[in-house]
């Protein structure tokens, strides 16, 4: 099969290093970006030998024959931008969060099925290596049944810094770290039956929650606490690492600072450490999130491809959604929320 073509919407802070992925992966081409602010479009392309630009997809789509787009705009520009790839028979990969809410999500599913046309979604946080290698640990059935778990996302990083659009989201740090570690909890816990989630907003000049602790339910008994915030400082505080807990009848797990693993057994404890591929176009700062864009990339380019099966489809990422929008109504009515559950609700297959 020939390289797939195709286009970037969206050329901000995160494009960058979307394209850097994708230049380290055979198998698709960049032939055009898009940016309302075409002057970001024409540097972005300028900087990544990309052929074509544009100041609008309308444009892109008259112009460019194309077998995907990638589109990492902001999240009220999703809707828009995927109807549009839609009715021009495109496939679509775009970024977290899908859509603004549930019901708009689930309609851009409907769409894009009925289109038959593949619509996936850069959901890249279970591709850190280390939660590959923690749901490795999880499913040698080492820990025997899980008794509990936590996974913690508490930062004082300065995250508005680089991404000042995210003070004017009314709904902040769910939608955009809950989608990453809400999904974290499926891949590694399955799925919940309910939950129940509290937020806080700690900072006085941002619009949305900056704190929220969400506990989810699995039918097994099994509960998963997920703290989230960029309001905190103790001792974990390690931007952009994620750490997790698990508590197990034979033993447990833990992925603490700088990506060790340590399990504890018959009063034993065995560390490793997991390592991360380092890339050189990667942001120091960022430099785990950017290695698992890769991993990501490659999942999705191959299903693409018809050469494997993406692990974030937009149809499996509506359950992420579910645990998004579930949490926002739970802190809204301070209730516990139930989910509909499906027969094929079993963990992702990891590969
Ligand atoms: O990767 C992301 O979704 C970013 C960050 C982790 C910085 O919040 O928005």
């Amino acid at each position: 099969m020939a390289e797939l073509r195709f286009a970037m919407i969206g050329c901000g802070f995160w494009a960058g290093y979307q394209l850097s992925a994708w230049h380290e992966l055979p198998g698709a081409r960049c032939v055009a970006l898009v940016d309302q602010d075409v002057s970001r479009a024409a540097d972005l392309a300028d900087k990544f030998q990309v052929p074509a630009f544009y100041g609008n997809a309308v444009e892109l789509f008259d112009q460019q024959d194309l077998d995907f787009v990638d589109i990492v705009t902001n999240v009220e520009t999703h809707a828009e931008l995927v109807r549009l790839a839609a009715r021009r028979g495109i496939a679509a990969i775009c970024q977290k969060p899908m859509a603004v809410s549930f019901p708009q999500a689930s309609e851009l599913v409907a769409e894009m099925r009925e289109a038959g046309l593949d619509f996936l979604i850069h959901e890249n946080w279970r591709w850190q290596p280390t939660l590959r290698r923690l749901r490795a640990i999880l499913d040698s059935g080492l820990l025997g049944s899980v008794v509990r778990a936590r996974i913690d996302y508490a930062h004082s990083f300065p995250v508005f810094d680089n991404q000042p659009f995210l003070k004017q989201l009314d709904k902040f740090i769910l939608t955009d770290m809950g989608t990453h570690i809400l999904d974290v909890a499926r891949f590694l816990f399955g799925e919940p039956r309910s939950l129940f989630c509290t937020t806080r907003r700690m900072r006085s000049d941002i619009a949305g929650e900056d704190v929220a602790t969400a506990h989810l339910h699995m039918d097994d008994g099994l509960s998963v606490t997920c703290n989230l915030s960029y309001a905190s400082h103790w001792f974990r505080d390690r931007f952009p690492q994620t750490f997790v807990d698990v508590e197990g009848t034979q033993a447990g797990v833990t992925l603490d600072a700088d990506c060790q693993l340590s399990i504890y057994r018959s009063g034993k404890v065995e560390s490793e450490s997991v390592s991360v591929p380092s890339y050189a176009w990667a942001n120091p700062d960022y430099a785990l999130i950017h290695s698992s864009m890769v991993d990501c990339q490659r999942n999705l380019v191959g299903h693409l491809r018809g050469e494997s099966t993406a692990e974030t489809t937009a149809e499996d990422n509506l359950k992420t959604l579910a645990l998004v929008y579930g949490c926002y109504e739970s802190a809204a009515s301070n209730s516990v929320v139930r989910l509909e559950t499906g027969p094929s609700d079993s963990k992702a297959q990891s590969t």
